[in-house]
């Protein structure tokens, strides 16, 4: 089948953040349909779906009490239907996110298999608690504390290895795997593009033993890319995606390269990409929360390992669970314009599919508030109860969650200038960042040098150019905040260089000009703090093209 996914870019809506048009303050389907067209003329031909399935909301919607509805407050499932046609009528596609390692504590099933004697006990993962009345193992859940609860109407502990409210299927069932091909059918045949599947490698437990010390998730070495899951995707593929032309996208929890490699591996037939988390985390110790010095240098180590290490690569920067990207790897205050749009070269002069996050187009920043009872999600909450055990001082604590808090994604998108930011006219779920007035989408839309222009002249650039898409990716450089690189297609090669800094910096690269998010229409080795710039072919004096080893970018000092 065509791999049409490898031309596309795709953009991430998280529906209660994105557009509310009831006023309930929750955004909804019938405000993602009234901005199709905007998407449209961003370029991108792919909406992958944070959940709208019904749910409870212990994790927003990462709880799914029913696969096969849609929650009231997105609207219904005639919304969904009209949603994926006006889409397809402008030639998008609709991606799902399918979360299947865990349900909703109040899924039927869940209900169900808590009676013993239930046909559907074994679609969890239920053990008798260890004398002394000490749960079942040592294991540790992502969000924190014991994956196990007990429950009292069978006297026995399950599963959890995120919040207790979502209870993890047991894959060693195939009732379990028959039940998820039904439900993908189900919106395969409703249109839908494909799905990203919610942290997939960690699906298939293969033992209950205890695991290795370790904070946060200890036992993962039970359930991380175990043979099982590898079986589980193989026949998911086989028997319910190869009959449709579509793509999936796993996220893979705690993944090395070789891990994703099988996983994604088109020979083996599981996955089409995977999201693998190594690129954001140069500046974080063990996952988000422990914050070390950013280093191009490192950035560049560990881009040149996925590009190179990987076929294909599934291209982001933030999604509904990292920090903003302009807060994280840019600045914020006086570069926030350049930087992101030096973000932006790089995502799309990368090899893989492009990934954009709502929000990110305009180059939206974390969020502006000021102490804990403002934020709404559960993991922010844990991680400061963990952190306050190990006496970590309130500042410091309150500084790890700000910058690395989940809902620094999820304030509303700043559409306008208007109150509740054109999100909502009701009070939103969320606090909206102050800083709507300034950073909306509809005063970038009217300006040609906005964050949301240049994101436009990227898409579009790469949409264009065979070398951008799949040409080889090859490092040049690194040096204090620069990283350089370029992209080779037979006779024809781009090159990227990036200053990470506020500093003024040099890198002697020659060529005609590709893009420039200060406008440059030349280029003589000088970068301006937080440049970046695309150099076309770079050609040597006697006209012959460079070949793409050192010193075709070089540090001046
Ligand atoms: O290990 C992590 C990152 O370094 C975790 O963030 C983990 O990958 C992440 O929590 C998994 O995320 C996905 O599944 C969760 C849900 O809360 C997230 O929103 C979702 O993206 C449980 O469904
Ligand atoms: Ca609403």
């Amino acid at each position: 089948m065509s791999q049409w996914w490898k031309e596309q870019v795709v953009y991430q809506i998280y529906p209660r953040s994105f557009m509310d048009t009831n006023d309930d303050g929750v955004g909804d389907i019938p405000g993602i349909i009234s901005k199709l067209d905007e998407i449209r003329s961003l370029g991108a031909g792919v909406i992958w779906l944070s959940p709208v399935y019904k749910s409870p909301d212990a994790d927003n919607g990462y709880d799914i009490s029913d696969y096969r509805s849609i929650d009231p407050k997105f609207g219904t499932m005639a919304d969904m239907e009209m949603l994926i046609s006006q889409a397809k009528a402008r030639g998008i596609k609709i991606v799902m996110d399918l979360v299947i390692n865990h349900t909703s504590d109040e899924h039927e099933w869940f209900q169900k298999s808590r009676d013993k004697d239930s046909p559907y006990r074994d679609y969890y993962i239920w053990r008798p608690g260890k004398p002394g009345g000490k749960p079942p193992n040592n294991w540790t859940g992502f969000f924190t504390g014991t994956v196990w609860e007990y429950d009292g109407q069978s006297g026995e502990y399950y599963l959890h290895l995120f919040h207790k409210k979502q209870p993890d299927l047991n894959y060693k069932n195939q009732k379990v795997v028959e039940e998820i091909k039904e439900i993908m059918r189900f919106w395969l045949d409703k249109g839908v593009g494909g799905f990203r599947c919610d942290v997939i490698n960690i699906i298939y437990k293969s033992s209950l033993e205890d695991g290795k010390y370790q904070v946060v998730a200890r036992g993962i070495e039970h359930y991380q890319s175990q043979e099982g899951a590898h079986r589980i995707l193989k026949e998911l593929r086989r028997d319910v995606l190869a009959h449709y032309d579509c793509f999936t996208v796993g996220e893979s929890v705690m993944v090395d390269l070789d891990g994703a490699k099988q996983l994604s591996d088109p020979e083996r037939g599981e996955l089409d990409m995977v999201f693998y988390f190594d690129h954001l985390e140069v500046d974080r110790v063990v996952a988000r929360y422990i914050p070390k010095k950013f280093r191009a240098v490192k950035l560049l180590q560990v881009l040149t390992k996925w590009q190179q290490g990987l076929d294909w690569n599934a291209l982001y920067l933030e999604n509904h669970d990292q920090p903003r990207i302009v807060s994280h790897y840019g600045d914020d205050g006086v570069f926030r314009e350049r930087s992101a749009k030096l973000l932006a070269t790089m995502l799309f002069t990368l090899r893989g599919t492009p990934f954009i996050y709502q929000g990110q187009e305009i180059g939206m920043t974390n969020f502006d508030f000021t102490e804990l009872s403002q934020l709404r999600d559960v993991e922010s909450y844990n991680i400061d109860k963990l952190i306050r055990s190990f006496f970590v001082p309130a500042r410091i604590r309150w500084n790890w969650i700000r910058t690395a808090s989940r809902d620094n994604a999820r304030t509303p998108v700043q559409w306008s200038a208007e109150p509740g930011a054109g999100f909502t006219g009701g009070e939103p779920w969320l606090g909206v960042n102050a800083n709507y007035k300034d950073i909306n989408y509809r005063e970038q839309q009217g300006r040609p040098d906005s964050v949301l222009n240049y994101y436009k002249q990227m898409v579009a650039l790469r949409a264009s150019n065979d070398t951008l898409k799949y040409g080889k990716f090859i490092p040049l450089y690194a040096k204090a905040g620069v990283i350089a690189y370029s992209r080779v297609l037979g006779e024809e090669e781009y090159t990227t260089i990036l200053n990470f800094s506020g500093k003024p910096a040099r890198a002697a690269g020659t060529g005609p000009v590709v893009a420039s998010n200060i406008g440059r229409d030349s280029f003589d080795g000088s970068l301006s703090p937080w440049e970046a710039v695309v150099l076309g072919k770079l050609v040597d004096g006697r006209g012959k093209v460079f070949r793409p080893v050192p010193p075709s970018v070089s540090p001046v000092p």
